[in-house]
C-alpha cells in the first residue's frame, strides 16, 4: 500500500516545556540516526498547535519553540538535509485536520489514552482540541504521505489511529491517496520512565523536576538527579531477566543502553553484580558527557533567536512545497470547489 508513495519520515514534538531526556533518547536521537541514514526524505516539526490543547503562557511558548528548534539542531538535526519546521507556519496541517475531523469517529477518539490521562477527571473542563489533538497529529504525519513515524511507545496508540483515518478516508472516496503509515518504535528508550516513579513515563509536564532529566540541566544537576534517582536496594542482576519486576532499575539500564549504543543485555555483562552505589556515577559520566556538548550548543543558538527563526522560515517555505499540492489533490477529491 505505501510502495507508490516516495519513503518519507515525519515526526515531531511539542514545546509545552523543555525538552527531556525522555524526547532526546525517545524521538530526536533516532531523529538524526534516520536523518544521517538517508534512505528518506526527513520532515521534523516543532508542534505548537499540539502545545495550545493546554494552557501555554504565550511567551513562554514562543520560547519554547525556539528552545526546542535548537535543541533539534544541537542534537545533530541539519536543516538543510531535513525540512525542520514550526508546524503553526505550515498552515496546511490546520487545514488537514479539519478534514481528518470529519472523518475520524467520537468513538476512536473517546478510547484515547492520552486523552484520558491528560484530561484526568474533569473532562468537561478539558480542550475540544486536546480531544481532537490524534487527528491533528493524522494530518501532520499525512500532509507529507509519510511512510514512517519514529516515535515512542506511548504514541503507538496515535500512529495506529492514524492508519484509521488514512484507511477510512480511501475508502469513503475510493481512492488510494494516503499511505498506510508504518510506526518506527524501536532501540532501548522507547520509554524513558520517570526518575521518582518507574511506573511513569519521563514528561516535561511532570510537577515534579527531579521525575526527569532537562536537556538544559547544568552538568550537577544532571549527576545529582541520577545520584537521587529511586532504585531498589538489590545489586545489578546480569541478564536482562533479572530486571522483571525492578522497573526502576530497568529504568535506569536502558537509559544506559541508549546513551552506550549497547544492548541491555551487553550492559548487564559489564555491571552485573554491581551497586547502584557504584552504576549511578557511571550512568552520570556516561549523560553528563552525552548531553553536555548538546546544551552548550543550544544555550549557544539561542542567542541567535533572528538565526533560529530564519531556519524555520525557509523550513516552512520548503515544506509547503510538499504540502500544498497534497492540500489541493484532498480538497479535489472532497469535492471542494476552487481546490
Ligand atoms: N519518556 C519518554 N520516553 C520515550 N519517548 C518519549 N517521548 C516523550 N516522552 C518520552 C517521545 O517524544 C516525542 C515527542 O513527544 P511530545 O513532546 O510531542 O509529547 P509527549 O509524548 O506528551 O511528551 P511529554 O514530555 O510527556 O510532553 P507533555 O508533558 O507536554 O505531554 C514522541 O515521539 C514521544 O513518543
Amino acid at each position: 500500500m505505501t510502495a507508490k508513495f516516495t519513503p518519507r519520515v515525519f515526526s515531531g514534538i511539542q514545546p509545552s516545556g523543555g525538552l527531556t531526556l525522555g524526547n532526546y533518547l525517545g524521538a530526536m536521537k533516532r531523529f538524526v540516526q534516520m536523518q544521517d541514514a538517508g534512505s528518506h526524505e526527513t520532515v521534523y516539526c516543532m508542534v505548537d498547535l499540539h502545545a495550545i490543547t493546554v494552557w501555554q503562557d504565550p511567551a513562554t511558548l514562543a520560547r519554547a519553540t525556539r528552545e526546542l528548534c535548537a535543541g533539534f539542531i544541537a542534537s545533530g538535526i541539519d536543516p538543510e538535509k531535513s525540512i525542520l519546521i514550526n508546524q503553526s507556519q505550515v498552515p496546511e496541517h490546520a487545514q488537514l485536520a479539519w478534514v481528518f475531523n470529519c472523518v475520524a469517529r467520537m468513538g476512536w477518539l473517546n478510547r484515547m489514552t492520552q486523552f484520558k490521562d491528560k484530561a484526568g477527571k474533569n473532562r468537561e473542563n478539558a480542550s475540544v482540541g486536546l480531544f481532537a489533538y490524534p487527528a491533528l497529529m493524522a494530518a501532520d504525519i499525512l500532509i507529507y504521505h509519510a511512510t514512517h513515524v519514529p516515535v515512542g511507545e506511548d504514541q503507538k496508540q496515535h500512529l495506529e489511529l492514524t492508519r484509521d483515518i488514512a484507511a477510512k478516508f480511501n475508502n469513503d472516496f475510493g481512492v488510494d491517496f494516503f499511505p498506510i503509515t508504518e510506526p518506527v518504535i524501536e532501540g532501548a528508550a522507547t520509554r524513558v520512565m520517570s526518575l521518582r516513579d518507574g511506573s511513569k513515563k519521563m514528561s516535561k509536564s511532570d510537577p515534579s523536576d527531579q521525575s526527569r532529566i532537562n536537556m538544559t540541566d547544568s552538568t550537577d544537576m544532571i549527576a545529582q538527579k541520577i545520584r537521587k534517582a529511586r532504585t531498589d536496594p538489590d545489586a545489578l542482576p546480569s541478564e536482562a531477566k533479572g530486571l522483571e519486576g525492578r522497573a526502576e532499575a530497568s529504568n535506569l539500564i536502558n537509559i544506559y543502553a541508549a546513551f552506550a549504543d549497547m544492548s541491555v543485555d551487553a550492559v548487564l555483562a559489564e555491571v552485573g553484580g554491581k551497586q547502584f552505589s557504584e552504576f549511578k556515577p557511571m550512568l552520570a559520566d556516561l549523560a553528563v558527557a552525552k548531553l553536555s556538548p548538546i546544551s552548550t550548543e543550544m544555550a549557544r543558538l539561542m542567542e541567535q533567536p533572528d538565526e533560529i527563526d530564519a531556519i524555520l522560515a525557509r523550513g516552512a517555505v520548503r515544506a509547503r512545497e510538499i504540502t500544498a499540492p497534497i492540500l489541493k489533490q484532498t480538497y479535489e477529491i472532497v469535492g471542494m470547489v476552487g481546490a
